[in-house]
């Protein structure tokens, strides 16, 4: 079976309580299901974590690169800011595919761009949870 992680940059812990007209009424752990859920329908192996801290998702991207064959990340803020987690990713091997769930083009200036957008296949942003499920559809028919 095929290993797929799935990392959560910062505040992504907070969904479901407040800016729901932006991120939706879901939870993390809402989406969490969902995603394991679709892991089990396409027989994928799914780890999905949860940071607020820089140098924790860094680490979880270098371990993906090692033990896993698919990485998909939500940065979060620290997409738009973080050339040390542009690095992380640009440094393994394995696809990894960005996910935003509000359209990042959409709302200010400052998110139209994100450091990691240049290291990973491709970006989905602006279908909320949904994001989610197609980036591991896209993961399973590039792996
Ligand atoms: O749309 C996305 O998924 C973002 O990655 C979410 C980030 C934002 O900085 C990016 O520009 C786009 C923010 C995550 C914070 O989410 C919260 C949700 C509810 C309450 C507080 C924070």
């Amino acid at each position: 079976m095929k290993n797929i992680v799935i990392i959560n940059g910062p505040n992504l812990n907070m969904l479901g309580t407040r800016e729901p007209e932006i991120y939706g009424s879901e939870t993390l752990t809402d989406i969490q299901k969902l995603c394991e859920k679709k892991a089990s329908v396409l027989s994928l192996n799914l780890k999905f974590h949860q940071s607020n801290l820089e140098g924790e998702l860094i680490s979880w991207v270098q371990e993906a690169g090692k033990n896993a064959q698919g990485l998909i990340i939500n940065p979060a803020g620290f997409g738009h800011s973080s050339v040390a987690l542009m690095d992380a990713l640009l440094a393994i091997k394995i696809p990894a595919i960005e996910v935003h769930i509000s359209n990042i083009y959409k709302r200010e200036e400052f998110r139209h761009q994100t450091y990691t957008g240049r290291a990973v296949k491709g970006i989905i942003t602006g279908f909320g949870s949904l994001g989610y499920i197609l980036a591991l559809e896209a993961m399973a028919s590039l792996i």
